[in-house]
């Protein structure tokens, strides 16, 4: 059994590529015909307003999707910073499963918790502030209540919004509080974690646990993978993975769980 994981992918209309890169690892990971299981960890999308929203650009996406759930590769979701309005009806078009924002993943019988991160970034106080807000289901029946395009209008609101706030806080306010996302292994009898978000991709080790950060898809692309009890994380730049797919991906680290 292999298990792939990726995170950050950020698709829009603005990335053709990574919509190119991403339909060609799906039709890879299909071709290999193994045993195995996708996990989308969030931010999967640049910005998603609603399962009522279809353009032609999307539907490359949720066919390759589709076509990967199809094939028996179990296809699993978890929400995000920027793709929280990913509801049943997507969930059902591409065959995906929606698991808990944390989630403990029994591995044989190792424990690893997966999570896109962001609840974990607490030095930004305004940040967890307005997370609270926008994952509130509140919130949320009155934004799906609004016209499609008053929705498109928002998102953008928003991320200019995000961009001009960003610009102005340090570098370490927007990574996660380490001690937070320790106490949580701790409190979920967990020694390993594989989170997305903070666009910094690496294997941290610290009090005999792990962290597997993911990579973000921008100019290069990422897939971690699970088999046989070693967690492997490797990228490529986004025109060798075009060109070339999975045989393009470097590892960059490889770790016993
Ligand atoms: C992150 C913050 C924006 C603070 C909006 C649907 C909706 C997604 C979105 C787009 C922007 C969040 C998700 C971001 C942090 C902000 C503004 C303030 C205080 C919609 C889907 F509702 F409009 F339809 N957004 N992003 N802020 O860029 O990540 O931290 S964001
Ligand atoms: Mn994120």
């Amino acid at each position: 059994m292999i298990r792939y994981f990726i995170s950050d992918l950020h698709l829009s209309d603005k990335r053709p590529d990574l919509i190119r890169a991403f339909v060609r690892m799906t039709d890879e990971l299909i071709q290999r015909n193994e045993k195995s299981e996708l996990y989308l960890l969030g931010d999967f999308y640049e910005a998603w307003i609603g399962d009522d929203f279809h353009a032609d650009w999307n539907s490359q996406i949720e066919n390759a999707l589709s076509k990967v759930s199809q094939s028996g590769i179990a296809l699993y979701f978890l929400h995000g910073n920027r793709d929280f309005l990913i509801g049943n009806s997507w969930l059902k078009r591409v065959g995906a499963t929606l698991i808990d924002e944390q989630t403990v993943l029994l591995l044989e019988s190792t424990p690893v918790l997966l999570t896109h991160g962001d609840e974990y970034c607490l030095e930004d106080t305004e940040y967890q502030a307005f997370r609270k807000t926008v994952r509130s289901t509140e919130w949320q029946t009155q934004i799906l209540s609004l016209p499609l395009e008053q929705r498109l209008a928002l998102a953008a609101q928003l991320r200019n919004d995000s961009k001009s706030m960003a610009a102005e806080k340090s570098i370490s306010i927007m990574d996660v509080t380490e001690s937070a996302v320790i106490e949580s292994l701790n409190r979920l009898a967990c020694k390993t974690v594989i989170h997305g978000h903070t666009h910094r991709p690496d294997v941290h080790k610290v009090d005999q646990t792990m962290r597997c950060v993911l990579g973000d898809w921008d100019k290069s692309i990422w897939l971690a993978q699970i088999e046989g009890g070693i967690y492997t994380q490797s990228n490529a730049s986004v025109e060798d993975f075009i060109e070339n797919g999975l045989l393009s991906l470097r590892g960059v680290h490889r770790e016993v769980l």
